[in-house]
């Protein structure tokens, strides 16, 4: 089975992270920014571990600037995500990197953002919506001021709030102001949660943030009371598989937790997270999950069908949607 065209659901996707090396590097011929350490000699993104991981994103994401910048990578995100049979996608963005957390600043980008969305969605067919992410290394003053921003701008297209970064710093309950401030706007909530952090930072994201869906996730598969847990809220996980590996939390796909968790009766989702810097593609991650652990059509239409109803989207776009999906997957199966 040739899975690029089956049709796919992605919610866990950093904008900046989905920019391929190639457009990274023509921006910074173009800005004159040099950034050495940034690439293996095959052109690819170069990283260790965890931390360098991080540094290296932010060096490399850190030539987009302007908002015509954010825009031109807005249509390469679609391009690619049309590729792989994705119908929809949400992306994380943030004005921490999208004008420093001034709200002024942070309405043009999205502007540019929304535009050239729209304008790459009547090409290709590829419906976006935007979480707006805090940084948890930046600390929770920032994130406050974020979730202004994210509040400001909650709508049809701003759906949700989120944070990612470096879990092994402080508490998910560090955050619990700018998680209300959000969810009083009325935005669904996500936080990166048990990939570096462990079981626990699980439990806090669910008890401390009362968060919607968790951002990976998959070390809750340490605590099986969490597993049962999990299984009985329905709470949905963005899991990323061959992030996962690349950041060598687990060996190789058979060790990754995925399938035991879904075996459990947690509600599971398959996402890229950064692609290009995981060399990983929606495609790709179907790929090695149907060698790793045989699934098939009917585990790729429920885990679609998953994150559709887990989508942070209005019902309306939720069931204009639901009947793209069920010709898409009537036309794939
Ligand atoms: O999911 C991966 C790995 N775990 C944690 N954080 C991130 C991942 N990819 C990007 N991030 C973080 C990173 O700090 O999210 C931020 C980056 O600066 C972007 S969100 C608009
Ligand atoms: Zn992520």
């Amino acid at each position: 089975m040739s899975w690029q065209s089956f049709p796919k659901i992605e919610l866990h996707l950093h904008h900046e992270g989905a920019a391929p090396p190639d457009f990274i590097r023509r921006l910074a011929q173009e800005k004159s920014v040099n950034l050495s350490g940034v690439f293996a000699e095959d052109g690819s993104y170069a990283f260790r571990d965890f931390a360098h991981f991080l540094q290296v994103y932010e060096a490399a994401t850190g030539v987009l600037k302007t908002p015509d910048d954010y825009a031109r990578l807005t249509a390469t995100v679609l391009e690619r995500a049309a590729e792989h049979g994705v119908i929809y996608c949400e992306s994380f963005l943030s004005p921490d990197f999208c004008g420093g957390r001034d709200l002024g600043a942070w309405r043009e980008y999205l502007h540019a953002i929304q535009e050239a969305a729209a304008h790459a969605e009547a090409q290709t067919g590829v419906t976006l919506r935007g979480i707006v992410t805090c940084i948890r290394h930046f600390g929770p003053d920032k994130a406050r001021e974020t979730a202004i921003c994210a509040a400001e701008t909650a709508g049809d297209w701003i759906v949700g709030f989120g944070m990612g970064g470096d879990e092994t710093r402080g508490r998910q309950g560090d955050f619990a102001w700018a998680f209300d401030c959000a969810r009083e706007a009325g935005l669904k909530l996500t936080t990166h949660a048990g990939e570096f952090g462990g079981p626990d930072a699980v439990r806090q994201a669910l008890d401390d943030l009362r968060v919607d869906r968790i951002g990976h996730g998959v070390r809750a598969i340490e605590d099986p009371a969490l597993v049962d847990r999990l299984a009985g809220s329905g709470t949905v996980l963005e899991v990323c598989p061959r992030s996962n590996l690349a950041l060598r939390l687990y060996p190789d796909m058979r060790a990754h937790p995925v399938e035991r968790l879904r075996a459990a009766g947690v509600r599971v989702t398959v996402n890229t997270d950064d692609p290009p810097f995981f060399r990983t593609t929606m495609t790709r991650e179907y790929e090695a999950l149907e060698r790793a652990f045989g699934w098939d059509e009917e585990v790729f239409t429920q885990i679609a069908r998953t994150a559709l109803e887990a989508a942070f989207c209005d019902d309306a776009t939720r069931e204009r949607l639901a009947k793209r999906l069920e010709a898409g997957l009537k036309a794939a199966t």
